[in-house]
C-alpha cells in the first residue's frame, strides 16, 4: 500500500522511500504449573527459543513466580510452530505444561 503525507505546506508530499510491511506478531507466553519441572521449561527455551541457560532460566524463574512469561514474538506461523512444538515436548514427556499465543 502507498502513502502519501501532508508537507507543512499543507501540499501533498509523496514518501519517496518504499515502505515496507511488517508482518504481525504475536507472543508466546508460557503457563505456570506446580508440576512441570524447572530443568525441563529451561531445555524448551533453549532448544525451542534459542535462548542461552542465562536467558531461558530468568524467564522460566519469572513464570514461575508470576504465572506467565513471554518467550519471544514471532510472525503467526512461526509462532504457531513453537506453540506446537512446546505442546508436543509437554505431551511426550507427560508434563502439564502449558503455552498459548496472542497478538503483540
Ligand atoms: N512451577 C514449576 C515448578 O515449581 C516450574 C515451572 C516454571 C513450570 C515455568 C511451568 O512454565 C513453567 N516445578
Amino acid at each position: 500500500m502507498s502513502r502519501k503525507k501532508f508537507d507543512t505546506d499543507g501540499d501533498l508530499a509523496t514518501l519517496t522511500k518504499p515502505e515496507t510491511k511488517r508482518p504481525k506478531l504475536y507472543k508466546v507466553l508460557l503457563h505456570n504449573d506446580d508440576y512441570t519441572p524447572m530443568d525441563f521449561v529451561v531445555m524448551i527455551l533453549m532448544d525451542v527459543f534459542n535462548k542461552n541457560q542465562d536467558e531461558a532460566t530468568y524467564i522460566m524463574l519469572t513464570v514461575h513466580t508470576k504465572g506467565m512469561g513471554c518467550c519471544g514474538a514471532f510472525p503467526h506461523s512461526v509462532a504457531e510452530t513453537k506453540l506446537n512444538k512446546v505442546m508436543d515436548l509437554a505431551k511426550k514427556h507427560r508434563h502439564p505444561l502449558l503455552c498459548t499465543m496472542e497478538p503483540e
